[in-house]
């Protein structure tokens, strides 16, 4: 087991009274701008926030409550996240892209109050959220239109808190697909968010001076959490680019500090001409995570830039866990030692003894106070996640070598990460399984080029059915979001099985492997 050193309990404030304070010690400095002209400063930060939240209390939303945000990335969207954070309602971010059918399970799961939807959506998405029992739809668009941002506009900037809030009440609700193919809802607490933010500005040296140049979406924890978070626990700004775009990223290093990136944005990056020393010199840091960063990657991007990729290792569930140092060797194909308070062990993946010699590969397990409260509702799902002393499991294999340095080997979980983006292939498997035609299917990721893994399915066809790849694909996007989509669809004769009948991925990932590399 390895501890990063501890963190003091004091440091560690609330996160309202992260804005609360910035608005007192700084309010002219600048929170957030867009390339298109829009500022908040951090006064207007707290007004913005603290209208929306009374907008929200005028609607009848309340401490506890689930407010449910499928929104366009904008400036809106982060007032609102930070208004649901003051007035201690669960903060609930939905993937603008998801299918109705997605939607409505994400609404009937978390039961919010209030769902919130871009305004050109309303009509379509009402109905749903009318049979899910949402009782409250309102909209909210970027550059302020929408009811809600009317309504905000009419109601004061009262102080928003109801009083002390509570360390380890929740604060999001971060949905994440389960290994059964149903998304779960992660509750991440105040306490969560506190501590991971404030040990993250001190790791990576965050200060008031720094512009961290966001690219992220905001309906994950890497975008939402790990980097506003932390800006406002540094009181540092924001650029907001709408999405990652690797022209108009280079263009923008010279007005940023720190990038924080999955690695199809390096990789991506690393195909524009222009990316140099001279391009990169305004940014002192570059961060990777959220999917494993190809050690080629690394080193061809400190071969063109100078800068070494600073590589963390995170999870939906524990926010960051590790990261390698900002003054220290950062080692490419490592995601660095635990962060400070926080604990990884390594365990057998059978019997679950914890190994205690260095470089043995087992399961990664996570303890400390950036760990969540547990699964939405689900207490078995909860309970079978962490271990009997309290420890829990990442479903990622590792190893930890003598300098305390993690590596990530593997994922005992079947999952396949694209883009930085987690698909469950069983969520999959299940809507295939469904099509006309299909006997069975298997879905499993191979290398690719752009995404990292390329989500894949091979399909058997019932006895004398024809199946058509494009028509497959096509069938499968009414129903899920876009990047879970397979980039192929093998009709298959039959899939390959073991001696006990279980489908063999591995057998299909390396029979596969190059179909994307070519
Ligand atoms: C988009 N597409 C993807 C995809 N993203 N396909 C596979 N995998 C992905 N990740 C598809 C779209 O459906 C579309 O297909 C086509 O690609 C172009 O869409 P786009 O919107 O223009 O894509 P693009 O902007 O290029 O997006 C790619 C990306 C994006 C890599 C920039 O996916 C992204 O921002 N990823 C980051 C995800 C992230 O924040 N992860 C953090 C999780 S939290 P079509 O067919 O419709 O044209 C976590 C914890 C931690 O993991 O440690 O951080
Ligand atoms: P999510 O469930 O979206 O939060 O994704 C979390 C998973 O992403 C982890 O369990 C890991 O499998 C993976 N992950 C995150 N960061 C890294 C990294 N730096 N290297 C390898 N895998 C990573």
């Amino acid at each position: 087991m390895r501890t990063g050193s501890t963190i003091s309990a004091s440091s560690v404030a609330d996160p309202a009274e992260w804005i609360e304070r910035n608005e007192r010690e700084h309010p002219h400095r600048l929170f957030l701008r867009t390339p298109t002209g829009r500022g908040l400063s951090y006064q207007t930060l707290s007004n913005g926030s603290a209208r929306l939240a009374c907008a929200l209390t005028r609607r009848g939303v309340t401490t506890g409550d689930r407010v449910a945000a499928r929104v366009e990335k904008s400036v809106e969207a982060v007032l609102l996240y930070i208004a649901c954070l003051r007035m201690g309602a669960l903060y609930v971010p939905i993937d603008v892209g998801a299918s109705p059918q997605e939607f409505d399970y994400l609404l009937r799961d978390s039961s919010p109050r209030i769902a919130i939807v871009p305004p050109g959506e309303a009509d379509a998405l009402e109905p749903i959220a009318d049979r899910a029992g949402v009782q409250l739809l309102e909209t909210l668009g970027a550059d302020g239109e929408g009811s809600l941002s009317r309504l905000a506009r009419v109601s004061e900037p009262e102080d928003p808190s109801p009083g002390a809030h509570q360390p380890h009440s929740v604060a999001a609700l971060v949905y994440t697909s389960g290994t059964t193919g149903r998304s779960k809802g992660a509750m991440l607490t105040r306490a969560n968010l506190a501590s991971n933010a404030t040990v993250l500005a001190e790791a990576w040296r965050f200060s008031g001076e720094d512009v961290l140049l966001h690219v992220l979406p905001l309906f994950h924890v890497h975008g939402l959490l790990t980097a506003i978070n932390t800006v406002l626990a540094s009181a540092s700004s924001i650029l907001l680019l709408p999405k990652f775009d690797s022209a108009e990223v280079l263009q923008h290093f010279k007005e940023a500090t720190v990038f924080m990136g999955v690695p199809t944005h390096y990789t991506r990056l690393l195909h524009e001409a222009g990316l140099n020393p001279e391009a990169t010199a305004h940014v002192r840091l570059f961060v990777s995570g959220s999917a494993p960063l190809p050690i080629e990657t690394h080193q061809e991007f400190f071969r063109r830039t100078g800068h070494v990729i600073l590589e963390r290792y995170g999870m939906t569930e524990t926010l960051m866990n590790t990261s390698n140092p900002y003054d220290g060797p950062r080692v490419p194909g490592s995601v660095g030692p635990p962060l400070p308070g926080i604990g990884i062990r390594v365990t057998n993946p059978e019997g679950g003894a914890v190994e205690r010699k260095p470089d043995v590969i087992g399961t990664l397990e996570v303890s400390g106070p950036n760990v969540f409260a547990g699964y939405w509702r689900d207490p078995g799902k909860t309970a079978g996640e962490f271990t009997a002393d309290g420890w829990f499991r990442t479903g990622d294999l590792g190893r930890i070598d003598r300098d305390g340095y993690v590596h990530i080997v593997g994922r005992a979980k079947d999952l396949v990460i694209s883009g930085g983006c987690n698909v469950y292939p069983r969520e999959v498997e299940l809507e295939l399984d469904a099509l006309p035609g299909v006997l069975e299917s298997a879905v499993f990721g191979v290398p690719h080029p752009d995404f990292g893994e390329g989500v894949t399915a091979a399909v058997v066809p019932k006895s004398g059915a024809s199946l058509s790849e494009d028509a497959i694909i096509e069938a499968l996007g009414a129903r899920l979001a876009h990047y879970k989509l397979p980039k192929r669809v093998l009709v298959v004769a039959e899939l390959p099985r073991n001696a006990m009948g279980k489908v063999q991925k591995s057998a299909l990932r390396e029979r596969h492997g190059g179909l994307y590399l070519s």
